[in-house]
């Protein structure tokens, strides 16, 4: 964080980062594993969606925040506990976490859970889509963030994919909060140790960045779909494209995408939100999205906690 930037400044990144997370996740969700658009329609219309309803990726985002603000901090048993038990069935969670989160509610300890489905551990890109509350209150140490991430990411996914991509979103989220410029972020991702796969395609992204891109060009470089290594270096460059442009127009082209919409969307969507505000978001999707209010309180409480001496 910039040291001129006033706690109300903070207070509304916060909040934009979660609810600009809940409303692309909610907006995209009905359109996950739709095929790839040839050209890019469009901002997305807000107007034509009474209400915003989100899916696992907000789930999980919120359990991640309360959990933070309830223990001071990261506690992994208590986030956890918190994870399996708000998981809703109807949210489209993944195979795998569901099986996971089912064991730790049956009192089978995470690091076991974690490993009971896949013996690798899961590669989704599920530790990712729940990262940004950990960006925001751990912007200002960035080895904390590294390791805090690594490991709320081994909760149901041990893969080294799976962390590292948890570990690149939530490090986009902590540049977006402070005011490094989008020019320098290719740099400091590059600096954390990520495998060839991710190496490569942030020195795809950092390329494409200022080229006039469409989805097919997109999709067959960054890719688009349920893996980390798959989507996270894509959101990263949704968000840096439509930095300084309105959430319709970065959901509306994550849409264009296919395959994990509503991820793809949601991860790029909280980079936005800690960079331009909740102020930056039409009031229309604020209204509709589904409980706005808990994500505002817990945005609140996770800004307050950041500034605790
Ligand atoms: N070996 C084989 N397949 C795997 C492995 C592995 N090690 N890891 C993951 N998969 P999961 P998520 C495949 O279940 O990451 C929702 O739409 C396997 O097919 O851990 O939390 C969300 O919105 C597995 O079912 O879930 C996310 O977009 C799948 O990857 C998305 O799902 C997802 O891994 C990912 O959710
Ligand atoms: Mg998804």
């Amino acid at each position: 964080m910039s040291h001129s930037m006033t706690y109300s400044e903070k207070v509304s990144r916060f909040k934009g980062c979660l609810l600009a997370h809940a409303i692309a996740d909610a907006a995209a969700a009905p359109f996950e594993g739709a095929s790839t658009a040839d050209s890019a329609l469009g901002p997305f219309d807000f107007e034509r969606r009474p209400y915003l309803k989100y899916s696992d990726d907000g789930e999980m985002t919120l359990g991640a925040a309360e959990s933070l603000a309830e223990c001071g901090g990261f506690d992994d048993e208590h986030m956890a506990k918190t994870w399996a038990n708000h998981a809703n069935a109807h949210r489209g969670y993944g195979g795998g976490v569901v099986t996971t989160l089912r064991m730790i509610r049956e009192g089978k300890p995470w690091a076991e859970a974690s490993r009971a489905v896949f013996s690798d551990g899961s590669y989704g890109n599920g530790a990712a889509m729940r990262v940004s509350p950990f960006g925001l209150l751990y912007a200002s140490d960035r080895e904390k963030l590294q390791r805090t991430v690594a490991r709320s990411a081994e909760i149901t996914h041990a893969h080294p994919a799976a962390i590292q991509g948890a570990q690149l979103i939530a490090s986009a989220v902590s540049l977006a909060a402070s005011d490094e410029g989008t020019d320098v972020w290719f740099d400091q991702l590059r600096d954390l140790k990520v495998n060839a796969t991710y190496g490569a395609k942030l020195d795809d992204a950092c390329e494409m960045v200022g080229h006039d891109t469409i989805p097919l060009d997109v999709v067959s470089s960054l890719g688009n779909t349920v893996d980390a290594e798959g989507s996270a270096v894509t959101s990263i460059y949704l968000a840096i494209r439509f930095i300084n442009e309105p959430l319709a127009a970065l959901i509306g082209f994550a849409i264009d995408l296919g395959g994990d919409t509503d991820t793809l969307a949601a991860m790029a969507a909280g980079i936005w939100g800690a960079r331009n505000g909740v102020q930056a978001i039409p009031a229309v999707a604020l209204d509709r999205l589904e409980d706005r209010h808990r994500f505002e309180v817990a945005a609140e409480k996770v800004a307050k906690l950041s500034v605790k001496p």
